[in-house]
């Protein structure tokens, strides 16, 4: 069967900090916006849980953090850091999934084929294990049917946990909850909801349906459908750009892949440059070859796993070339990488 596993890091910048400053564990941190100096002009981006405690949390002034701990440890934000960090996480993600989609900078919902439950769970336990090994840093996993209820079942399941919530159990998982608790259920319809005495997911459930896709279209109904425990939300590959690719003709026709190797150094760096300023990393690496009767052959492979690494760039594509070398001399050659998602630090896109 197919399932979602979806995969949230727990607390994640300031558990990047505590990876790399160990000092800084067992006691109450915040990441916040300001620099060390400024830090009390800034708000709370992160907050481990010793300080959630004290009941701070995320966008809240830095100011009001330290009012409610005094021995709060702050640390200032490094993007690039967690960038990368997410970029790893990611990449071992990847590794595990049939499909995957990133959500966001911490978080992705990996689609998986197990023959039940217990094997998603054991699935999830190794991924678990895996990040908090190679990387030191934990996540909880939430595993269901579809999309959106596997992020619910995540969310309810931290910190550093696991839960699956199978289909016939959704509906008395979601009940009790606040219709906020839904992944892009704001505000604004929050308050249409209250309009119409819905507040928990288990009110939601037995509204008349018309009645809420009058008020709210097609995302009505998809929330009617959610409350009583069908999610059709499916991962979908984070596509934008489909491919990025650089080629160039050579200064002599060339015979060998030794030919080439300057030529195939200088591509690559550049196709890794256009992905990490995109931001991008790629599982597909393909290789073209102009032969100096005008012809051109490709050759493609796919990666067990993203990456954006020019290492492999290079090693995969000296290997399809070896292929393409024959008796015609090659007098252009190209570089591209393809089936691209993006690490950014996009948010709810649900
Ligand atoms: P979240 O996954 O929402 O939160 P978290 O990882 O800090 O905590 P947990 O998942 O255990 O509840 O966000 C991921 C990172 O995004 C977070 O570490 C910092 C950043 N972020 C902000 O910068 N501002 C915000 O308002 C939020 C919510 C997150
Ligand atoms: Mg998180
Ligand atoms: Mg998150």
């Amino acid at each position: 069967m197919m399932l979602i596993l979806y995969v949230d890091m727990d607390y994640f910048f300031a558990a990047c900090e505590e990876a790399r400053h160990p000092e800084l564990k067992g006691k109450p941190l915040i990441v916040g916006t300001g620099s060390e100096k400024d830090k009390l002009r800034g708000v709370v981006q992160a907050a481990n849980y010793d300080a959630r405690k004290f009941g701070i949390h995320s966008a809240m002034p830095t100011m009001d953090a330290f009012k409610l701990c005094k021995e709060l440890q702050y640390s200032p934000p490094d993007d690039a850091y967690y960038e990368e960090v997410s970029k790893r996480i990611m990449e071992l993600l990847s590794g595990y999934a049939k499909r995957m989609e990133v959500d966001s900078i911490d978080e992705a919902a990996l689609e998986i084929e197990a023959g039940g439950y217990a094997e998603a769970l054991e699935e999830g336990r190794k991924i678990k294990e895996r990040i908090k090994r190679d990387l030191g840093l934990p996540c909880t996993v939430g595993i269901s049917t579809g999309k959106v209820i596997a992020k619910m079942v995540c969310d309810s399941a931290k910190p550093d946990g696991m839960e699956a919530v199978e289909a016939n159990g959704i509906k008395d998982f979601l009940k009790g909850k606040d219709v906020e608790s839904i992944p892009g259920v704001g505000k604004k319809t929050a308050e249409k909801l209250a309009a119409l005495k819905v507040r928990k997911i288990g009110d939601l459930a037995k509204i008349d349906p018309m009645v809420l896709i009058d008020a709210l279209g097609s995302f009505g109904r998809e929330l009617f459908l959610i409350a009583n425990g069908t999610d059709e939300s499916t991962v979908e590959e984070n596509a934008g750009v489909i491919s990025i690719s650089r080629e160039r003709t050579l200064e002599r026709n060339a015979k060998s892949v030794a030919d080439i190797e300057a030529t195939l150094n200088l591509l690559a760096d550049e196709v890794i440059t256009e992905v990490k300023r995109q931001k991008l990393m790629f599982k597909s690496i393909g290789v073209k070859a102009r032969y100096f009767d005008f012809t051109d052959r490709l050759k493609s492979r796919s990666l067990n796993s993203y990456t954006d690494s020019k290492e492999t760039v290079v090693t995969t594509a000296m290997s399809l070339f070896r292929g393409l070398f024959g008796e015609k001399p090659v007098r252009k050659i190209g570089v591209r990488v393809s089936s691209l998602i993006s690490v950014k630090g996009q948010r709810n896109l649900f």
